[in-house]
């Protein structure tokens, strides 16, 4: 039995790196009854269409992150409303990986597509490359930044001031490169195997939003397995919670390292706690548009996450 496998990156990812650790526990657990074959980004599509193919059944496991998620479940865009995580890493992961928002709110909602709910990890902080410095909504103005195609993440960016321009991954090196948009955001790792620091003049850390995305399988393909399996992919599950936080941790270090080495006079800008607030105060329009667009629903989960954060915040700080 092969359990098909796609990711919206590239070899030598996060998501890679997390896939190949999964792959290597499922087929050690099931005794080699079970081959996982991974499908890096290029070999199959767009992240809609990866996650096209899982709700169809041609894929039994796909990284689908909220980025591009989104457009298909609108509860998801909570995670692309700007500010919303928590600044602490430690507090994040909890959330991500073990909360009640996301996995007895979150999880009816992508079932209701065909999609079952694995697992949710972060993996990274984002960061802005860009041909201009910018820090404050006001330099975004007529600025193109390139956004996932998550209609709440592009509604965010024309909150901070900027023109959002949705598009897919393997699209934005050549978009950068002719001048077709004016910066992008993604965590230090992709930025560095994606080389969009080649095509960008700054590096700008906004505190904005940390990179999470989800593992969803095939509903039906769920439901058929096994309990067993499926007791064992949950707790393979588990145990790669604490591997990709280290892994994240370790690749945001080590790529930027590579990204300065490569790149050494480029400015790498972080932008103070009086800049960052004027850019979280402007956001805060999208999460009305969130409200608007996905409802009642909506407002419940943008609701129990908040508290959700602020409640793991005070356990963890005391
Ligand atoms: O920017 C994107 O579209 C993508 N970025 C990352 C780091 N992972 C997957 C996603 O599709």
């Amino acid at each position: 039995e092969t359990w098909k496998f796609a990711l919206e990156e590239i070899d030598g990812s996060v998501q890679d790196a997390y896939a190949e650790r999964f792959k290597e526990l499922v087929e050690e657990r099931t005794n080699g009854e079970v081959t996982v074959q991974i499908y890096p980004y290029g070999t199959l599509g767009t992240s809609a269409q990866l996650t096209e193919l899982v709700a169809n059944g041609t894929l039994q496991f796909a990284n689908a992150s909220p980025g591009h998620l989104g457009s298909l479940v609108p509860e998801v865009n909570v995670f692309n409303l700007p500010y919303i995580l928590s600044q602490s890493d430690e507090v994040n992961k909890k959330v991500l990986t073990e909360g009640e928002t996301v996995y007895n709110m979150l999880a009816p909602k992508l079932k209701d597509k065909g999609l079952h709910l694995i697992t949710m990890y972060p993996e990274g902080d984002m960061v802005w490359t860009t041909n201009k410095e910018v820090r404050s909504p006001e330099d975004f103005s007529g600025f193109k930044m390139r956004t996932m195609t998550s209609p709440i993440l592009t509604e965010s960016y024309k909150a901070m001031g900027a023109n959002p321009t949705p598009m897919p991954y393997g699209e934005v090196y050549g978009a950068l490169q002719l001048k077709q948009i004016d910066g992008q955001v993604n965590p230090v790792f992709a930025i560095e195997e994606m080389k969009f620091y080649e095509v960008s003049d700054y590096m700008i850390w906004a505190g904005q939003q940390e990179f999470t995305t989800t593992v969803v399988a095939n509903q039906t393909f769920w439901e058929n397995l096994p309990e067993d399996r499926r007791q064992m992919v949950d707790e393979v599950a588990s145990e790669l919670a604490d591997f990709i936080f280290d892994v994240k941790t370790q690749y945001a270090e080590e790529r930027l390292e590579k990204i300065k080495q490569a790149k050494p006079d480029m400015p790498m800008i972080e932008l103070t706690e009086e800049e960052r607030a004027k850019f979280k105060e402007a956001a805060m329009g999208a999460r009305d548009t969130f409200i608007e667009v996905g409802g009642e629903d909506a407002q419940k989960v943008l609701d129990a996450l908040t508290a959700e954060i602020e409640e793991t915040e005070k356990e963890m700080q005391g």
